[in-house]
């Protein structure tokens, strides 16, 4: 972003020219910081609940920093640092992030978490086959002449990528999108295809019969890069369009179609869906989905591959993939316990010796956003002292007995990186907090001090001033010579070492060195077969999980265009915009229910429930229900209400899509 300030007030925000990726223009998100920022409901100083009350009031950062010390001293010496949860989510990404994680670690350890409720089927998926999270650049897609969003909704989710899409498709490029929605990525497509939830697995599996049938597949790239392709050809050999149709409901027709395509155009690039690693057989749909690609030879060249994850500017991770994968192990010998992201509720409630008494949240909304709602709220109520770092009162927010105010993207300077294209990024400072408000290395400064850690004025540990801020960051940035803070002042520079075209020089660095279709590490590590077989959701009509006469349709909970899960929302420019929390239904499951469009409805199973306007969609697959996420309890409820605390059956992600419901109409009175 350009961001012009003047009088020390933000006016304009501007795409930058330098990222090529998102050259095209800021999006309403973006351009709604300038709202955001000032925005009235902005916390500007530290607040505390006033007692019994749903009420908060202003106090000064001694006595709130002072309230929470008292209480960190006397929890590290009964029972212990591990009372203290420590929960950051997705909220803004930057290297002074880790500042938080250091500071537990010098306060003696605590409770964190382990996994992601974002991406980790997919991540894992993905390492597991090709040995790295990376892809070609964004406008390598452009080359392609095949293009199929798998589970992806880039018109509403990743709109710079429509930019690239287009011009393929100018150039005569087909579009294939598969989504149970018909999504605004589809108003292009060539091919619409709408599974049953949950069963791309099933899907691909067919795909991959016909193409080794018809003898549409790379021998020569098989031999030279794959593994296992004998044994992944015998496990689909049964796999029939016939079958998958039954599985699917897709007609055996559109597959056909699309395994026509796979077979006769080249480059394909994929670009799945995050959506759609969200089941609990996800890690597996997302690898049967992955040896199309491979079998067809479509990774390495140009137009072609894989678009899921890049992690090429990811280079202060230490381990550069799966970010925050696997459990933390035991660094320094500070005993650091960590609990299930996915299950955060139910994980909370669990946690003995010690049990959880205190939590620290920031840069996140688990009350809105991670599943089972009604559990976390349970959980976050039986602790003793609450802390929630934000700039808005969100949800979890509400809950807390002391909220932090928290700075904006434009408050402190940070480098950062990406997770579609591969810049390094300076994020510069370019005006001063507002109110009271302080970024969280200085917080934690101060509170360090009040423990009286040694390390707390250490500006190399908890750099406050800007000239600190930037001595830490140029530090981190020692490593890479060509990445100098002066270097990304001039602009988005590449990520070292990153490809244009991922994979091009087909070293994949998984355990054999080949793209494996069979591996061994998917069934030593998460007991899947090694093969990326089919296996039903969890909650699943075919099943019969929940009884399907009582829970019968399937609840999808998709990002929408102009929120960021829960954030956005509360701005009147994005409010003007935007509709009411709506339930899209199809008109002959509502016909069936006595729903009419504008009708009041309630989604509820045996977990939640919140009531919002039927929207009739004639668009969406019949049996399913979709709601976007991101509504606050406070704006007549979130979806994460009905999701359910479950794992992912790899990479510890959350398997929030794995639901089932039903929807009744409720009186318009
Ligand atoms: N049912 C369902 N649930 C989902 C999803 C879904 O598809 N369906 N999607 C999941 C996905 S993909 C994700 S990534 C998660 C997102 O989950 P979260 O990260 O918990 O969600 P956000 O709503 O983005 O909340 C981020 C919060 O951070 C605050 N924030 C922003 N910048 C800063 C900062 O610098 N410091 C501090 N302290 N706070 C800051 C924001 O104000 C906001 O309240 O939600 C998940 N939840
Ligand atoms: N505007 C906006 N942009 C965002 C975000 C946002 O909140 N708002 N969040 C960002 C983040 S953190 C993430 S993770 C990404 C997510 O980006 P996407 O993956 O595009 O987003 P989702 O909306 O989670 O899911 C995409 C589609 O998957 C479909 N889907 C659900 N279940 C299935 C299934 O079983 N099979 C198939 N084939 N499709 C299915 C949904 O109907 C939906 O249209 O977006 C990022 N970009
Ligand atoms: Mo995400």
């Amino acid at each position: 972003m350009q961001v012009h300030v003047e009088d020390g007030r933000i006016r304009r925000i501007e795409p930058h020219s330098g990222n090529r990726a998102t050259a095209g223009g800021v999006c309403l998100k973006g351009l709604s910081y300038v709202e955001r920022v000032y925005s009235p409901d902005r916390i500007l100083h530290p607040l505390k609940r006033v007692p019994g009350t749903a009420d908060f009031e202003r106090v000064s950062w001694d006595e709130a920093l002072t309230a929470i010390a008292d209480k960190l001293v006397e929890l590290k010496a009964d029972p212990g640092p591990q009372s203290v949860l420590y929960y950051s989510a997705s909220g803004s990404k930057g290297t002074l992030n880790r500042i938080g994680l250091d500071f537990w670690r010098l306060y003696g350890g605590c409770t964190t978490t382990y996994g992601d409720l974002c991406w980790p089927a997919g991540l894992e998926a993905t390492r597991l086959t090709l040995g790295d999270n990376k892809h070609s650049a964004p406008w390598d897609i452009a080359n392609a002449r095949l293009i199929v969003l798998w589970g992806k909704n880039a018109a509403e989710t990743n709109i710079h990528q429509m930019v690239f899409i287009d011009q393929a498709l100018d150039a005569g490029a087909k579009m294939v999108v598969i989504d149970p929605r018909r999504t605004e990525s589809a108003e292009r497509a060539t091919l619409l295809v709408q599974p049953r939830p949950g069963t791309d697995g099933a899907l691909a599996l067919a795909v991959a019969h016909l193409l080794i049938k018809a003898d549409q597949v790379d021998h020569d790239f098989i031999d030279r890069h794959v593994l296992g392709f004998p044994a992944f050809a015998a496990m689909v050999d049964d796999f029939t369009p016939e079958r998958a149709t039954e599985i699917t409901e897709v007609p055996v027709r559109y597959i056909h179609r699309l395994a026509e395509y796979f077979g006769t155009i080249e480059p394909v690039t994929v670009s799945p869906g995050y959506g759609m690693q969200r089941f609990t057989n996800s890690g597996q749909t997302m690898r049967a989905i992955l040896a199309l690609l491979a079998i067809t030879g479509n990774i390495g060249r140009p137009g072609a591959g894989w678009v899921y994850a890049n992690l090429q500017s990811h280079i202060f991770d230490a381990v550069r993939d799966p970010i925050g994968l696997y459990p933390p192990e035991k660094p320094d010998g500070v005993v650091r316990v960590s609990i299930s992201t996915a299950r955060l509720g139910p994980a909370m409630l669990e946690t003995q010796d010690p049990p959880l008494r205190m939590a620290w949240v920031e840069r996140g909304n688990p009350i809105t956003q991670n599943p089972e709602t009604n559990t976390v709220l349970e959980a976050f109520r039986a602790l003793e002292l609450r802390v929630v770092v934000d700039q808005f009162l969100t949800d979890t927010a509400r809950e807390a007995d002391i909220v932090l105010p928290a700075k904006t993207m434009f408050e402190q300077s940070d480098v950062i990186g990406a997770y579609w294209h591969s810049y390094i990024q300076l994020k510069q400072k370019v005006i001063e907090p507002p109110g009271d408000v302080k970024p969280e290395s200085e917080i934690y400064g101060l509170l360090g001090q009040r423990l009286g850690l040694p390390e707390a004025q250490n500006p190399e540990v908890f750099p406050v001033s800007d000239a600190e801020v930037e001595a830490y960051l140029e530090k981190a940035l020692e490593p890479f010579p060509e990445l100098t803070l002066d270097r990304l002042r001039e602009g988005p520079q590449p990520a070292p070492s990153q490809q244009e075209v991922a994979f091009s020089d087909f070293r994949f660095l998984t355990l054999s060195g080949r793209i494996e279709l069979e591996s061994r590490e998917a069934a030593e590590r998460w007991g899947a077969d090694p093969l990326p077989v089919y296996t039903e959701p969890v909650e699943s009509a075919r099943r019969g999980v929940p009884d399907p006469d009582v829970f019968p349709l399937y609840l999808l909970t998709p990002n929408t265009k102009n929120s960021i899960h829960s954030q956005f929302n509360n701005l009147k420019m994005i409010r003007q915009l935007s509709d009411e929390p709506l339930a899209y239904i199809h008109p002959d499951d509502a016909a069936r229910r006595g729903i009419r469009d504008g009708q009041w409805v309630r989604v509820f199973n045996d977990r939640g429930e919140f009531e919002l306007e039927a929207r009739l969609d004639n668009g969406l697959k019949a049996g399913c229900v979709c709601v976007t996420n991101g509504w606050w309890i406070s704006e007549g409820g979130t979806v994460n209400l009905c999701s359910a605390a479950r794992e992912t059956d790899m990479g510890y992600g959350a398997a929030f899509h794995d639901v089932r419901v039903e929807v009744e109409a409720v009186s318009d009175a």
